[in-house]
């Protein structure tokens, strides 16, 4: 406490952290109560860091509401995959799983992770068993901790690739929670004697993290992963084809709340130069400063963002320093020029092939007279590569060796999933997070709209002869980010069921935010809204250049500037 009192108090989750006996809290006793199919609410903070979310079907509610019935609840599962890669077993275990304990359907995240909606609370340890048994988990999948870690899975540079995965997943285990808490209440493991009261957690300490912690590598050209959107990111050095060290970011993050000008969007900033054996302790050593100095009194104030906001890239690089014991080196250059898939077939210097697949929004499911899911696992069963989950929730079928490639066509064909590949550029780069019916937060429909709003877009950029051009769009159900829309060139953001935040502008390589254009635009004016400016930009554009860069040239946007209101639009409702 300070002198005067007037310390501002620990946010109400610290003190659950605190009290929870490294993740414990009373999670057993909530699975075991018969009468709730959901868990305490505190409870509900502590199972994230076990990678699951309490969710109700929001599409249910009003009525229920009625019919003085509880919510329907049940349980969101995310399960952590270092870098994107799975195995045939693991795909076919994790569609299995789909169908038996969730919804019949398995969403491929922005993160590069897979995620079971609508698991019910009886069959939740069963579903987290059967997980792990393919070795695969959901530990630190949420929560206040480093997530699953993110990597270019991409196999075309295949050399260069192998070590930046290496480097995905040694920081995603060296950073892992060392409780035994999840080995205990999922898995059934015996408690040892003294149980929690010898535990420790070397790293993050009884609090954790003030709040989430995301890393990234990156392999330029590409910016799959979108660096500038993370806490931490490692850009690999390429000489050769041999990584020779990466960059170090920091700092990035997508959250905020609609009209909170203290909340906004933040791009990550390179920090200084590692070699590759240097990583992972950069890594750890990234995280103890935020551990140490971040926010834990507001958890909307709790992000790395904020920390080196308001302190300085320049102390916080000595942070760093001071605790690695060494300078950084300076950064390299390097040249990022587009966050999208690579799509279609490409062959790797092995000789294999590699074919990345179009999923949208990462829905993996079977629709009448479209079973992807039927027709995804009917490869894992004959499948000896892998499987490649990517940034932008689309999948790589990885490592098809010549002679296998023939039957995997032949099934593609059969189940129509290459189809999608001759979608719109505009298709192609669309992403959306899940929103409703099973997001608590959504204000507005993301995932369920995004496609038909793309039908609608595709008309006008059909007549204006942009079919091919590639434009990012991103749409998410609230301010959160899940979609990382505002790095789209198009952002469209829920504010209110029927109504969204229009951001235009982004760099279509990820390094400039976009910008309010106007708020509360009704879904029937989006397309009008957009018609004239993408009429203008087929017309006026110069050779290569982006729908983003093209609006900031033309003036219909200005970029924004650190330190301005991101939430002031450009136009205001009405005046266009
Ligand atoms: Fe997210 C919370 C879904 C990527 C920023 N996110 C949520 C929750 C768990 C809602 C909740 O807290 O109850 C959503 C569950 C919806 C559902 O029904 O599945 C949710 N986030 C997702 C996913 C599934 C979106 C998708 O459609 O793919 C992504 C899962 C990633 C993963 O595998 O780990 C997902 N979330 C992101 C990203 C993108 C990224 O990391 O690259 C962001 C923005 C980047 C960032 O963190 O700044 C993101 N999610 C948030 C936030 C805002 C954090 C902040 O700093 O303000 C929340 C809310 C929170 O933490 O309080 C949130
Ligand atoms: Fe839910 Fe908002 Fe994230 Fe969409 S952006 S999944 S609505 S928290």
């Amino acid at each position: 406490m300070s002198k005067n009192g007037n310390e501002p108090k620990l946010a109400k989750n610290e003190i659950l952290k605190t009290e929870s006996r490294y993740l414990r809290g009373t999670l057993v006793e909530s699975l075991a109560d018969p009468l709730s199919g959901t868990v305490s609410a505190d409870d509900s903070q502590l199972t994230k860091f076990h990678g699951i979310y309490t969710q109700d079907d929001r599409d249910l509610r009003n009525e229920r509401r009625r019919k003085k019935l509880d919510k329907a609840y049940s349980f969101m599962i995310r399960v952590r995959v270092a870098g994107g890669v799975a195995t045939p077993e693991q795909w076919l275990q994790m569609d299995r799983l789909a169908d038996e304990y969730a919804n019949g359907t398995l969403k491929l995240t922005t993160r590069q992770a897979f995620q079971f909606h609508g698991v019910l609370k009886n069959v939740l340890k069963k579903t987290i068993q059967e997980i792990n048994a393919v070795l695969l988990d959901t530990i630190a999948a949420c929560g206040d901790v480093n997530r699953n870690v993110m990597c270019n899975p991409n196999p075309y540079q295949s050399h260069v690739h192998a070590a930046a995965l290496q480097l995905a997943k040694d920081i995603s285990d060296h950073l892992t929670p060392q409780t035994r808490a999840y080995h205990e209440i999922w898995l059934d493991e015996e408690r040892v004697a003294g149980g929690e009261e010898t535990e420790e957690e070397p790293i993050y300490g009884k609090t954790y993290l003030p709040r989430k912690f995301k890393t990234v590598v990156a392999v330029p050209p590409s910016n799959d992963v979108d660096i500038y959107a993370h806490d931490l990111g490692f850009i690999a050095i390429v000489e050769g084809d041999k990584v020779v060290g990466y960059n170090v970011t920091v700092g990035g993050g997508m959250g905020m709340t609609h009209g909170a000008a203290a909340t906004h969007p933040r791009l990550a900033e390179v920090l200084g130069f590692c070699k590759p054996e240097q990583a992972v302790d950069v890594a750890e050593k990234v995280v103890l400063v935020q551990r140490d100095f971040g926010d834990r009194t507001n958890r909307a104030h709790a992000r790395l963002k904020y920390t080196i906001e308001d302190r300085g890239l320049d102390w916080f690089r000595d942070e760093v320093e001071k605790r690695l014991g060494y300078k950084l080196g300076k950064p390299k250059p390097f040249k990022f020029d587009h966050t999208g898939d690579r799509y279609g077939w490409v062959e790797g210097p092995d000789g294999d092939f590699h074919l990345t697949l179009f999923i949208q929004n990462g829905r993996v499911k079977d629709e009448e007279g479209f079973p992807m899911k039927t027709g995804l696992r009917e490869i894992a069963k004959i499948h000896k590569g892998d499987f490649r989950l990517t940034c932008n929730q689309n999948l790589i079928i990885g490592r098809i060796s010549p002679v296998e490639r023939p039957k995997i066509e032949a099934l593609l064909e059969e189940y129509g999933l290459v189809r999608g590949l001759s979608s719109s550029g505009l298709r192609l780069n669309s992403m959306a997070c899940v929103a409703l019916p099973t997001c608590g937060l959504a204000l507005a429909e993301s995932e369920r709209y995004l496609p038909d709003l793309v039908t609608e877009i595709e008309e006008v950029i059909e007549e204006a002869g942009l079919r091919e051009d590639a434009i990012t769009i991103r749409m998410t159900g609230c301010p959160n980010g899940c979609a990382r829309p505002y790095l789209g060139e198009i952002g469209l953001v829920g504010k209110t069921p029927g109504k969204y935040n229009l951001y235009l502008g982004a760099g279509f390589d990820g390094a400039r935010l976009n910008r309010l254009y106007q708020t509360s635009v009704e879904t029937r004016d989006i397309v009008p809204t957009l018609r004239p400016i993408i009429q203008r930009y087929a017309k006026e554009r110069e050779s290569g250049e982006h729908f983003g860069d093209f609006c900031v040239r033309a003036g219909i946007i200005q970029p924004w500037q650190v330190g301005e209101n991101y939430h002031t639009p450009q136009v205001e409702m009405g005046s266009k």
